[in-house]
């Protein structure tokens, strides 16, 4: 389902609204539902040519989501989560996206989104305290508060290799996937970065391609996926079970309902401890990482869980040597978003791949024939980008967004984003990021987390209607003890220790910052409850 009527973005220059919203993806969805049913005039503004966000864009082969679908999937209405039913235990990009149209459809979303409008300029008019917007359709809307859902991970990052621009043959990236498909029949392709884009999309570029060359230049964690099909009995069990579900998710370290062992790896038994992560191997995913408590905190523990994934890892790969450069040295496992895979370290079994080992020759520059690096020339008839994004203020560092004093957003995160609670940002009062720096972001079930910041905004708002006031704005004192606590949890695991993209380090110059809150998604939930509670402390109401 795409736009279909014609742009009203004429119609509507002009317009002033209670709420701005930028962008359609899950967060934005449901601010446009909650905002509206509380009666606010809200109009949603997205870059794409429908919703979705980045299950819009990300269309590459085997994209599927790490969470289970029963849990990454709407709580703010039972019908909804009652009706519709989920085919696997991961969902597909294809299904992930169905699912999304139909929420919009059936709470008649689309009359409200401006589709193929990108937000450009963000500025603050200071004596009224309203925000002008402005789009590159030449869109420009008034609204008492913006709400940025624009998401962490949508940005795309394109590296800077030289010659790029040179290759004759197709690049494409990842999360730019084409809507059609590619054929791949009868090609040669080369496919760099093995992140989680990368590892789920290459089984089956390996599939389609008459040859596959991977380009890796850090390897990476992956665990099996577990996915399987639902039938009717689980998929009764699981509705059935809603209402406990989530329950327990809200008040989880990452918003899905499984709690870690009750001890530490350490005071286990070999034994013991091998059969905890046997079972979550078999549950498949991203919780290996939190098989238990101290696992992300304490080296000796994670180095059991290493073990074990390495041995796991070693027993389905041929080629001892393969397997030496696919098995990661440089991180503690879990410090990287760890990686699902269906078939990944296999693929490197068949006789049309081969694996490029960038630490050892990186990649000097690409020409119109394929990749050159120090050690060879690789011809290719199609190149991958599987590299990721400039992830967590990406989205955000690409709009003008203009507060008090003539300050941009750039320039007040320019040593890295400063937030109080992720929600407020001193200078910027009103202005509402959703599920970015500051809170648990990427290491919680964005749907959820999606809905917490919504219900909590929206909350904000009706407080401010309620006592007559205009706006919120984070105190800076806030923000700097926020900053402050944001770190030294950080510095109290071992997630520092990685060079990943939760601490920018995958774009060169961008300040190394540990961005999300990794206290917990239970705990920050509680913590904003309380600011809310105390009458929004920490903020000024102005
Ligand atoms: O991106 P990434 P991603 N030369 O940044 C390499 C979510 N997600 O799109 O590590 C050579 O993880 C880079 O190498 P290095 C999930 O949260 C979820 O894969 O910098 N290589 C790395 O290997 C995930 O973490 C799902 O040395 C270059 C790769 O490109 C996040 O999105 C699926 C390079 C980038 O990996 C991002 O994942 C997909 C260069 N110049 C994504 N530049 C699921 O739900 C970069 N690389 C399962």
């Amino acid at each position: 389902i795409v736009n279909r009527e014609p742009s009203t973005s004429t119609r509507l220059s002009g317009t002033e609204l209670d709420v701005v919203v930028v962008g359609a993806g899950i967060a934005g969805l449901y601010a446009l539902h909650k905002f509206r049913s509380q009666g606010l005039t809200v109009r949603v503004l997205e870059a794409g040519a429908g919703v979705g966000g980045v299950w819009y864009w990300n269309r590459y082969p085997g994209a599927r989501c790490d969470v289970e679908s029963v849990d990454y999937s709407y709580s703010f209405d039972d019908d909804l989560q009652q009706e519709w039913n989920w085919s696997e235990k991961y969902a597909a990009q294809p299904e992930i996206l169905a699912y999304l149209q139909h929420v919009a459809e059936r709470f008649d979303l689309y009359r409200d989104i401006e589709f193929g409008t990108r937000v450009t300029d963000i500025e603050l008019d200071v004596p009224t305290l309203r925000w002008t917007v402005r789009a590159d359709t030449g869109l420009e809307l008034s609204a008492r508060f913006v709400v940025l859902a624009t998401g962490p991970l949508s940005n795309a990052n394109t590296p800077a290799i030289p010659g790029l621009e040179s290759f004759a043959g197709q690049v494409l990236h990842t999360s730019t996937w084409p809507h059609a498909g590619v054929d791949l029949a009868g090609q040669r392709v080369g496919v760099i970065g093995t992140g989680s884009s990368g590892i789920q999309a290459i089984p089956h570029l390996a599939a389609a391609a008459e040859r596959l060359t991977v380009f890796q230049r850090s390897a990476n964690y992956s665990v099996p996926a577990g996915n399987t099909a639902l039938d009717d009995e689980t998929r009764r069990r699981q509705k059935a079970g809603y209402p406990q579900r989530r329950r327990l998710s809200m008040h989880s370290g990452g918003g899905s309902p499984h709690l870690a062992h009750e001890k530490s790896a350490l005071e286990l038994s070999d034994a013991e401890r091998r059969a905890a992560y046997e079972e979550r191997w078999k549950l498949g995913g991203v919780l290996f990482s939190k098989t238990f408590p101290d696992q992300l905190s304490d080296p000796a523990a994670n180095e059991t869980a290493r073990l074990f994934w390495e041995e796991k890892v070693r027993a389905v790969i041929d080629d001892p040597e393969v397997a030496r450069v696919l098995i990661p040295r440089d991180h503690p496992i879990g410090t990287k978003r760890i990686c699902t895979d269906t078939g990944y370290y296999q693929t490197y079994n068949r006789d049309n791949v081969e694996l490029v080992d960038l630490k050892a020759a990186p990649i000097d520059r690409i020409d119109a024939t394929g990749v050159h690096t120090t050690a060879r020339h690789y011809p290719l008839d199609t190149l991958v980008l599987a590299t990721g994004f400039d992830a967590m203020t990406g989205s955000v560092a690409r709009m003008n967004i203009v507060g008090r004093d003539g300050v941009t957003l750039n320039e007040a995160w320019r040593e890295g984003p400063k937030t109080y609670l992720g929600l407020g940002v001193t200078g910027f009062p009103n202005l509402f990021p959703l599920t970015g720096p500051g809170s648990p972001s990427v290491l919680a079930n964005m749907v959820l987390h999606s809905e917490l910041h919504v219900d909590w905004v929206a909350d904000a708002i009706a407080y401010l209607d309620a006592g007559g006031a205009t706006a919120l704005e984070a105190r800076p004192e806030a923000v700097a003890d926020w900053v402050a606590e944001c770190s030294e949890r950080a510095a109290g695991t071992l997630m520092t220790q990685a060079n990943s993209w939760y601490l920018g380090a995958n774009i060169e110059g961008k300040p190394r910052v540990f961005m999300p809150f990794c206290g917990g998604f239970g705990v920050y939930g509680q913590i904003i409850a309380d600011v809310a509670a105390a009458d929004y402390k920490g903020f000024d109401v102005i």
